[in-house]
């Protein structure tokens, strides 16, 4: 297996999963600033013209962070981050997704449209005037979440999760990049913190640089 990366949230997503889980595979970097990964040969890796990429012995090539985080934790279900029993797989799908819907796709989105908008604006779709108010919901989605996180727990509890990563990568990089860890939320900011301490969060295995930034 190898595994195609660069910066960003979602490939330090996957490299954070598979630290927890001591999976080590080669890496290829894959070159974001340069728009590698919206042109041929890698897109016939991943037409949606995006990091990670996983591509298999056989040849084949699995994108979608999700999936990728779900095929690595079959074949490697020790030290599970998705779970080990039905309920608890499904429970972590649960939150993955609020995480995701909620909090994570507005913070990026927001991003894209302001911070990044230079970058981002020949490669996706971007409507600027609505930056400040996905900022604004993705913050709801924080202040939600703080109301119901306990402290000294992971968001699903008892259980570190493929959630809680989640979350902290895309806060992590985002927090720099116009969108801070709001001063107001303690348990949020704990949680955090306590991600931030495990090793597999430790910045020098991940290329961290913002993407270009503006405003
Ligand atoms: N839905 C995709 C999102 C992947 C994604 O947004 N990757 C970013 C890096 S964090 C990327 O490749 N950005 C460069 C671009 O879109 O040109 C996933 O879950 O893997």
């Amino acid at each position: 297996m190898k595994l195609h990366t660069s910066f960003g949230m979602n490939p330090r997503l996957v490299r954070m999963f598979m630290a927890e889980k001591g999976i080590d595979v080669d890496r290829v970097e894959v070159d974001l600033f340069a728009g590698e990964n919206r042109q041929e040969p890698f897109l016939k890796k991943n037409p949606a013209g995006q990091t990670p990429v996983l591509e298999l012995d056989g040849g084949s090539y699995l994108s979608e962070t999700a999936a990728i985080c779900e095929y690595l934790e079959e074949l490697n279900p020790k030290h599970p981050l998705i779970g080990a029993t039905a309920q608890e797989r499904a429970e972590t799908r649960m939150w993955l997704r609020r995480v995701e819907i909620n909090i994570c796709i507005p913070m990026v989105h927001a991003f894209y449209y302001k911070e990044g908008y230079d970058l981002f604006n020949t490669r996706v779709h971007c409507i600027p005037q609505a930056a400040d108010e996905l900022k604004v919901k993705a913050r709801k989605g924080l202040v939600w979440l703080n109301g119901l996180l306990q402290p000294g727990k992971w968001i699903c509890g008892d259980r570190f999760t493929v959630a809680d990563i989640c979350l902290f990568t895309y806060i992590d990089l985002l927090r720099n990049a116009g969108q801070p860890i709001p001063e107001d939320l303690d348990r949020l900011q704990a949680w955090f913190d306590r991600v931030a301490a495990r090793p597999s969060a430790d910045v020098s295995l991940f290329p961290m640089q913002p993407m270009g930034m503006r405003g």
